[in-house]
């Protein structure tokens, strides 16, 4: 399997909470390498862009709150099969459903907070990460060249 990047987002409850090392933490420990790491506070501009699909949604109002409430961490990750294992590691969107040892499951506490985003599609990987860090950092590291890898 190829290496694969993915976007994933510490959001505002899990900063303010001490969770950010704790989180990096598992991510490494479950094979994620950290490619690119920016702590910024969004705009209420970049979450509607961010969350472009939601912002017609009945709790929108609630993400944009929370999304506004503190600083997030913004982080490209790269692994093999990277975008599911990390829905995998985060759990449910609820973190009230997320299994038992998943992100959410310990860090999330009741929605929108529910501590880690992280792409949802080959597509919405490369559309976040281009976003947050521009288009070639959705780039994995190595590629095969004539059937040479580089
Ligand atoms: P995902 O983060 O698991 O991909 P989405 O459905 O894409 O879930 O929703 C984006 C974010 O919006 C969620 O992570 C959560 O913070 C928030 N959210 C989703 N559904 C609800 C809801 O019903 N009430 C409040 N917040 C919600
Ligand atoms: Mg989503």
């Amino acid at each position: 399997m190829a290496l694969e990047r993915t976007f994933a987002m510490i959001k505002p409850d899990a900063c303010q909470e001490g969770h950010i090392g704790e989180i990096i933490s598992i991510l490494e420990k479950n094979g994620f390498k950290i490619i690119h790491l920016q702590m910024l506070k969004l705009t209420e501009k970049s979450v509607r862009l961010f969350y472009a699909e939601h912002v017609e949604k009945p709790f929108f109002p609630s993400l944009l709150e929370f999304t506004l409430s503190g600083k997030v961490v913004a982080m490209v990750l790269e692994k093999e099969n990277a975008i599911e294992d990390l829905r995998k590691l985060m759990g449910a969107t609820d973190p009230k459903k997320a299994a038992k040892g998943t992100i959410r499951h310990t860090y999330g506490t009741e929605m929108p907070a529910n501590a880690i985003h992280g792409s949802d599609s080959r597509e919405s990987a490369k559309r976040e990460i281009t976003i947050f860090f521009g288009e070639f950092a959705s780039i994995p590291s190595t590629e095969k060249r004539n059937g040479k890898e580089y």
